[in-house]
């Protein structure tokens, strides 16, 4: 009893609280402002968010992919803002009762930011724990200094406590402690905090004006050899089916980057290198430019994709065709002895993609892609440079912000996405989806158009059928086919009757595979099964 007395000194512990908000707010200020000196991607929350992605299960952030789309980063953010409340109240409540061990928890957090920061992929230097360590020491100070303006009349008649009695920031008219002290701190701690965290942000915004201004210098060249023309059949006029061409603001995104990196294109270069490269080779975007330039239509999927899902589009890309790159630095595919199997691309953002290299070589257009719809690359798709690679998933394919191409072997190599139980090779899976009537939807009896998108990247579609309920499968109109890289429409005329319907689709690929019922998650290689649609007939 008598030593909780002496340790415990009293304070009111909601104004502690408000002290650790106060703190963690001028611990983030602080933070976001280092960060601009060392690099946006090393601000705690933003480190820390980074490692949680790193470390979630793969189950947990296949489920956040479904259920929050592009908005999972963004959920993500708001989580750990949450967390951090929480967290910073609770420390400055234990503060108000001792100073010292509520004020060392928020150096601790600093401690756990720093670690976060400097174990990212694409962490190349121990500055990147700066920011967070910065930040948790003026956090922790302040909390420090504010929880001091706090002392109880209590305190001050204990005789174990005579600095308190001859603090001259006392002021007994006021309840036992400073008030007047406390709320100047506290506001002049808030707008400092808010001052500089605006500095930061502002400044870690321009460090991306140099990538802007790099990227709307750009002036996309003719290419050598163009997209095939779409023929005119090949986008249905259908209410409710998705565009023949996906536009690049629909374009579904799915990567690990809570900041989408800015890379200034007159700066960029891409090394290739790594076993059987007999003449090793730095290019720069000017070097693509000056390449002969092929321009193609290519169906882009997800493997987080579920049956029906929204993570598939089909753009127009323009870029170098990445076997000639290849073939120009000395690499042979296996089939022709050459020594990699695996061609492994790694992003600024420390991201690794594998893809088998004879894929990569075997006459398909796989590209190193400089623009996407006649435009360059949109930020969030990859600028200035990203590969795409026909009949293959995003995660095995299609390298954003790509920088690096090491040739190596799937034994001596294991990417991002295979360290998190992701299949090492996964073709593109035979697919179809109803894209109207949607769910749930109540169409008047009579003939109702059954639409949608079917794909079987670098094989081709050559069937689509749908089944109305339990009864037999009915081939669908297919829309003229452009290339057998790109997706392909369809549309049935349903003579839809009253009442309760399930509407299921199946696709047959050009290898006459019929795209399977059997149901598989999207974790290793792609999920399986057919779409159904179930709507209620008026
Ligand atoms: N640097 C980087 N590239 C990446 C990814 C990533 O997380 N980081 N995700 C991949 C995955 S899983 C897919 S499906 C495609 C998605 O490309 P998009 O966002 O342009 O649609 O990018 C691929 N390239
Ligand atoms: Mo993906």
């Amino acid at each position: 009893m008598k030593t909780s007395r002496r340790e415990g000194v009293w304070r009111p512990v909601g104004l502690g609280a408000l002290s650790g908000l106060l703190a963690g707010y001028a611990a983030l200020a602080t933070a976001e402002l280092v960060s601009a000196a060392v690099r946006p991607e090393s601000s705690p929350v933003i480190a820390v968010g980074g490692a949680a992605i790193d470390r979630t299960p793969t189950a947990v952030k296949d489920w956040a992919i479904r259920n929050f789309g592009t908005e999972d980063k963004l959920v993500l953010q708001l989580g750990i803002l949450a967390v951090l409340t929480l967290l910073a109240l609770a420390l400055g409540a234990l503060a108000a009762r001792h100073r010292r061990i509520g004020s060392a928890g928020v150096l601790l957090f600093g401690v756990v930011g720093g670690l976060a920061a400097t174990n990212r992929p694409d962490s190349t230097s121990v500055a990147d724990a700066l920011p967070s360590v910065a930040g948790a020491l003026v956090g922790a100070g302040l909390l420090y200094c504010l929880v001091g303006r706090l002392r109880s009349p209590r305190t001050l008649r204990s005789p174990r406590s005579p600095r308190s009695l001859e603090s001259p920031a006392h002021d007994e008219a006021t309840g036992g402690w400073d008030r007047r002290g406390f709320v100047l701190a506290a506001t002049a701690a808030a707008a400092a905090s808010t001052g500089v965290g605006l500095l930061g942000r502002s400044l870690n915004g321009a460090q991306g004006q140099s990538a802007v201004a790099s990227r709307d210098q750009i002036r996309l060249p003719a290419p050598a050899s163009a997209a095939s023309t779409v023929p005119k059949g090949a986008a249905l006029r259908v209410k409710g089916i998705s565009p023949y061409m996906t536009p690049n603001q629909d374009f579904y995104r799915v990567d690990t980057a809570l900041v989408v990196p800015k890379v200034d294109a007159t700066s960029w270069r891409l090394r290739i290198h790594g076993k059987g490269v007999t003449r090793e080779t730095t290019v720069s975007f000017a070097d693509l430019l000056g390449m002969p330039l092929i321009e193609r239509n290519i169906t882009l999927a997800c493997v987080s994709n579920e049956v029906g899902g929204p993570y598939v589009g089909n753009a127009r890309w323009i870029g170098v065709r990445l076997a000639d790159l290849l073939a120009q630095c000395g690499v042979r595919p296996p089939s022709k002895g050459g020594p990699a199997d695996q061609l492994v691309a790694r992003s600024v953002d420390g991201m690794t993609i594998g893809s088998p290299v004879e894929d990569v070589m075997d006459g398909r257009d796989a590209m190193l892609a400089l623009g996407m719809n006649g435009e360059p690359l949109p930020f969030a798709h990859g600028f200035p440079v990203r590969m795409v690679v026909p009949g293959l998933y995003g995660f095995v394919s299609a390298c954003k912000w790509i920088e690096d191409i090491e040739l190596t072997t799937f034994d001596d190599y294991d990417p991002y996405w295979v360290k998190r139980d992701w299949a090492r090779e996964a073709p593109v899976k035979t697919q179809s989806r109803i894209d109207t009537p949607k769910p749930f939807a109540r169409p008047q009896a009579g003939t109702v158009m059954v639409a949608g998108v079917a794909w079987a990247q670098h094989r081709g579609i050559d069937k689509v059928e749908v089944r109305v309920d339990d009864g037999r499968w009915q081939q669908a109109d297919l829309a003229a086919e452009d290339t057998r890289d790109t997706w392909r429409q369809w549309s049935f005329p349903w003579k839809a009757t009253s009442g309760g319907h399930t509407l299921t689709v199946r696709a047959t690929d050009r290898t006459g595979e019929v795209q399977t019922e059997k149901r598989t998650r999207t974790v290793p290689d792609g999920a399986s099964g057919r779409h159904s649609v179930v709507v209620t007939v008026d």
